[in-house]
Formats: structure tokens, C-alpha cells, sequence
């Protein structure tokens, strides 16, 4: 039995929902974080001592980290898995694109636009975000001009983080319609059931 901890609002669980979803494995969701808490208690700290969402149990294995989650279920589930090694380093490359430039980019944005007080967000640090997330809609639109999908013409472990961060930018309506690539990858995952249930149906940060 598969059991995810973490709200349905955070991006990274989302990530963990959709791979799920996509291999249509069972599982059982446990809301920490957000307006629910609970993820600095010390019961969750013994699962994941950073108190961070998503944390995944797989009968008696626990994960944390959402790029090492997602990784292991494509793995073991043989879930948009790949054999090619080329590929398995690209995908990797664009998962931690998407976690260490694009993700930290719109979770700044978020906090300074949606979930700070009102009187901690700072416009300045929103504006300068907001011009990286544009360059990042280049680099995006640009390797989309090239394929379908992020990494091929089909979906891959990479297009998932991604598609998960640029709903985010679409909840923060930071407009990408010029980027006629990148637009219509968007207007494709908006066709896949599992990005749909997972990413476009789940509550907003901090439900
Ligand atoms: N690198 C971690 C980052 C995890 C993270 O920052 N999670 C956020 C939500 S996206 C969190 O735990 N926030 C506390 C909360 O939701 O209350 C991962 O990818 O799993």
C-alpha cells in the first residue's frame, strides 16, 4: 500500500499524485503542511527530520524528496520508465532544472504574491522573480520547439515537475500564451487525465 504524505496544494506532492496516477497505482493521501500542519510534529520529523512534504510509504519503505520519489515509482512500477542512459541523464537534468531554477523561481513568486502576509511580500523581489520565470518560459519553449514533449515526442518523467511548477504560473495567471511551444505542451497535459486530477482539480496553496 502506497501512502502519500502532503497537501494536495503543494507542487512537489503533486508531482507524487501524478506519476501515481499515471501507472494507476492505489493510493492513500495524508494532508501535512499548510493550513493542515502537522509536518514539524515530532511523529512526522521521524519520517522526514526536514519537515518537508511530499514523504512517500511504500508498505515499510520510506522516501522523501519528490525528485527521489517520483524516480523510485517510475522505477519499481515501471512507470514512464526509460532504459536509455542518455535519456535517464537528460530527464534528470530537466528534473532538477525544474526543482533548482523554474521551482524555486514560482515558489518565490508564490510566497510574494499568495502566501506571505500581505506586509512581508515584496514587490521588488516579486517583480525580479517574475522576469527570471519569463527567461524560463524562453528556455522551455525553446527544447519544445524541438519535440512534443519536454524531453521527446512522448511524455516523459521530465514533462511531470515541469507541468506541475507552469500550472502554478497559470493558478499566478503569469501568462505564457506567446510562447507558442510551450502554450501548446501546456494545452496537451491539459488532455492527460492524471495532470488533470493530480495538478489542475487540486485545492490552492495552502489547502
Ligand atoms: N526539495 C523538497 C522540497 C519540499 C518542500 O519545500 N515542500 C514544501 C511544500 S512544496 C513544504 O514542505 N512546505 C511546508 C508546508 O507545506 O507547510 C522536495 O522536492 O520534496
Amino acid at each position: 500500500m502506497l501512502t502519500i504524505y502532503g497537501r494536495k496544494s503543494s507542487a512537489n506532492v503533486q508531482k507524487v499524485h501524478w506519476i501515481c496516477l499515471e501507472g494507476n497505482l492505489k493510493f492513500k493521501t495524508i494532508n501535512i503542511g499548510g493550513k493542515y500542519g502537522g509536518h514539524t510534529s515530532l511523529e512526522f520529523k521521524q519520517i522526514n527530520p526536514n519537515s518537508t512534504i511530499p514523504v512517500l510509504k511504500d508498505n515499510d519503505f520510506i522516501i522523501y524528496e519528490s525528485n527521489s520519489i517520483i524516480k523510485y515509482i517510475s522505477d519499481k512500477y515501471n512507470i514512464l520508465k526509460s532504459n536509455n542512459q542518455k535519456d535517464i541523464a537528460l530527464n534528470n537534468q530537466w528534473i532538477d532544472w525544474a526543482s533548482l531554477v523554474f521551482g524555486l523561481q514560482c515558489a518565490t513568486y508564490t510566497a510574494h504574491n499568495m502566501l506571505l502576509p500581505v506586509e512581508q511580500r515584496n514587490p521588488t523581489i516579486a517583480s525580479e522573480t517574475k522576469k527570471k520565470i519569463i527567461t524560463s518560459f524562453e528556455i522551455l519553449d525553446n527544447q519544445l520547439n524541438k519535440y512534443n514533449f519536454i524531453l521527446n515526442d512522448e511524455l516523459g518523467l521530465a514533462d511531470i515537475p515541469i507541468g506541475c511548477w507552469l500550472h502554478r504560473c497559470v493558478i499566478l495567471d503569469l501568462k505564457f500564451s506567446e510562447f507558442k511551444s510551450l502554450d501548446r505542451w501546456y494545452r496537451k497535459l491539459e488532455e492527460n487525465e492524471a495532470f488533470h486530477i493530480a495538478v489542475i482539480s487540486a485545492p490552492l496553496p495552502p489547502n
